[in-house]
């Protein structure tokens, strides 16, 4: 994946014509789109394929089973077009393994959770997700999810997979976190839904903040 504008839309609409629209007005301004259950469910399968033409698409599965099912949800994922795929990490070592299998068989990437950007996500994940970071590093994920909504927890998680694996951060906007703030404390992408799909203009809203991750970075990309 591309990190020219470090910025990845959550594509969580429901409807097929609205989610080419929108990803065509803000090609530009991302690096990927994620979609999950929402509009995959919604539209079916092939909106993978679609999206596809406008940027790489991250399967947002949240994949979470023993191995063997995993094997076979990733399959499909990738079958259909994905270019990435994101798996929960708290199944263990083993369920991770098998992911990570598939898609390099595919020549794909994988993204494990290690802790949810909601209230929530404080409760389990949080105390494990030192311990899951540390998993993804071994097993050679390629990144990582951690919480836009607290850029300290993303500075912890920096520090123990180093320059090692990348991080994609959701919590943008919608959920309070800051896209610069992110980014400082470490963050390859951030991951931005509502505040983009539901905004007056896609387009207007996913330029503001890529301006405003460039500034951050002030051109050290
Ligand atoms: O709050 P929004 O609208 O900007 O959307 C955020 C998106 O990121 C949404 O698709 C949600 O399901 C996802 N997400 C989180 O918000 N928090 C998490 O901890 C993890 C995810 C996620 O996508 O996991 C994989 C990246």
């Amino acid at each position: 994946m591309e990190k020219n504008t470090h910025m990845i839309l959550a594509m969580d609409v429901t409807d097929r014509e609205e989610a080419l629209k929108i990803a065509e007005d803000v090609q530009e301004f991302v690096d990927a789109i994620k979609v999950g259950y929402p509009l995959i469910l919604a539209t079916g399968l092939d909106i993978i394929r679609d999206l596809a033409e406008f940027a790489p698409v991250i399967a947002d599965f949240k994949v979470a089973d023993i191995p063997n099912t995993n094997r076979l949800i990733c399959e499909q994922v990738f079958e259909a077009g994905a270019d990435a795929v994101i798996v929960q990490g708290f199944t263990g070592r083993d369920s991770l393994d098998a992911c990570i299998e598939i898609a390099s068989e595919y020549g794909k990437d994988v993204f494990v959770v290690s802790e949810m950007s909601h209230p929530g996500g404080a409760e389990f994940m949080q105390p494990i997700a030192e311990a899951i970071a540390k998993m993804a590093l071994e097993a050679r994920a390629f990144g990582l999810v951690a919480p836009a909504t607290r850029p300290e927890r993303v500075k912890e998680i920096r520090k123990i997979i180093r320059d090692r694996l990348t991080i994609i951060s959701p919590g943008v906007g919608a959920q309070g976190g800051k896209a610069s703030d992110v980014i400082a404390a470490g963050a390859d992408w951030v991951i931005v839904g509502r505040s983009i799909y539901k905004a007056e203009s896609p387009k207007e809203a996913a330029r503001e903040i890529a301006e405003e991750i460039q500034a951050e970075l002030g051109g050290k990309n």
